[in-house]
């Protein structure tokens, strides 16, 4: 690069980077934005962020307005004695005192205000708190509810959507299957690392019903950017009305579609779903062995443990990981809210049935995860299962009665 361009590219610098900080604050719709808060926890974060940041940016101005004014002021002239030295002072005790205490000062309120706050976060829930366990796996968000509050989290369990009652503390425990991931939900509260072995404690709550997007913040392999969250929250009674019908064990498909998705699904799909309470088509005529009709065997494919349970998966509006759209992203279908495939008509209006079957088609080619790949104990995911188009009919079938 000759010395013209770089210096041209030079001046340009500036200019770039304006215009891209410039766009970078023009979102219209920023459903993760921090300044944002839309909950108790995430509200104190914004009251200290945004003096701290008052501040910072007056510190800021002060000091490098200060360097390029003194620069400017002080520069050579053309009848500067270029050997005389300017007056010095180091050594000058006022003025050292002077810029040793000030910044202290300055990060010690800033520090007291910081500590006090972690403490305030990490005060204990409610006893009124709801308490869900998250468990992060490449690439997906689980939530298991324990409503008694006996310990045990395995009184619902599902993907994607956590639905929280508004207005309630919910207790969060986040835990990991794999490797490090994060969980954030910006305008609910800051995050927490899902670290295995490990369980760690976030407190959230939404000042009212809505849905409150976040992603995962941990780098946790190929796929770690389409690992999303999204929370929703209801009011009290439909919450009610939610964990009453996530109660509610398996119903038998009546259809003949459904009925036999039903039996490819028992063949090809539970060594990694679960399905809780799924009774087995096969069970009472089908005299083979279990396993001999699984053709991948569970050890092999599945490094991370588990798969989404698909109990009641239509009543969630995204799957794999809240990448795709389950329930149509239409003003008419999000009022359905989560009962929406409750009725016939509503699958008919809202089911995204293209990306489902594509889902089914080819999973590694719907999210980042090595599409060339042949399945292999590395191979993180839903694999390909070479499923053919009828197979995916009567899965789609099958699927749409787990509601
Ligand atoms: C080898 C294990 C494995 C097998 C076999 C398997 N899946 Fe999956 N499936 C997964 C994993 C893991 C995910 C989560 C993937 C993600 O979000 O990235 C998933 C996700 C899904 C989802 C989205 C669920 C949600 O809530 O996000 C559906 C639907 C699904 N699988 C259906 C099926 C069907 C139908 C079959 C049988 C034809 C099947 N799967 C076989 C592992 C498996
Ligand atoms: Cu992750």
């Amino acid at each position: 690069m000759t010395g013209g361009v770089r210096s041209r590219l030079l001046k340009l610098a500036p200019v770039v980077t304006g215009l891209v900080l410039f766009a970078a604050s023009c979102a219209s719709n920023a459903p993760q934005d921090t300044f944002k808060p839309e909950g108790p926890a995430a509200r104190k974060i914004d009251n200290l962020i945004v003096p701290i940041f008052g501040v910072a940016g007056i510190v800021f101005v002060l000091i490098i307005g200060g360097a390029i004014f003194i620069a400017w002021k002080f520069r050579a002239r053309d009848d500067d004695d270029y050997n005389e030295m300017p007056k010095q002072v180091h050594g000058h005790f006022k003025a050292e005192i002077g810029w040793t205490i000030a910044p202290a000062l300055v990060l010690l309120v800033v520090g007291a205000l910081t500590v006090n706050l972690i403490f305030e976060l990490a005060k204990k829930p409610s006893k009124e708190a709801v308490h869900v366990e998250v468990y992060g796996q490449q690439w997906w968000w689980e939530y298991r509810y324990d409503l008694n509050g006996d310990g045990d989290y395995t009184d619902i369990i599902t993907a994607n959507d956590l639905v929280i009652p508004a207005g309630r503390e919910v207790a969060l425990r986040i835990r990991s299957r794999d490797v490090i991931h994060s969980w954030w939900a910006p305008r609910l509260n800051g995050k927490k690392d899902a670290v295995p072995g490990r369980v760690h404690p976030l407190t959230i709550e939404a000042d009212k019903p809505g849905e409150y997007i976040g992603q995962c913040t941990e780098f946790c392999g190929l796929s770690h950017a389409e690992m999303r969250i999204k929370v929703v929250a209801v009011t009290d009674s439909e919450y009610e009305a939610w964990t009453k019908h996530q109660q509610e064990p398996f119903q038998k498909p009546t259809t003949q579609a459904a009925i036999n998705g039903w039996g490819a699904f028992a063949g090809q799909c539970t060594m990694c779903h679960e399905l809780t309470g799924m009774i087995d088509p096969t069970s009472a005529d089908d005299p083979r062995d279990a396993t001999e009709k699984y053709a991948f065997p569970k050890e092999k494919m599945q490094v991370s443990g588990e798969a989404p349970n698909l109990l009641h998966f239509m009543t969630r509006s995204t799957f794999a990981g809240a990448k795709f759209d389950l329930r149509k992203d239409t003003p008419e279908c999000n009022k359905l809210g989560t009962t929406w495939a409750s009725t016939d008509e509503g699958i008919a209006k809202c089911l995204n049935r293209t990306d489902l079957e594509s889902w089914l088609r080819n999973p590694p080619s719907m999210k980042a995860m090595h599409p060339g790949d042949t399945p292999s104990p590395e191979s993180r995911g839903m694999p390909n299962l070479d499923l053919s188009e009828d197979q995916i009919d009567d899965l789609v079938a099958f699927l749409t009665t787990l509601k």
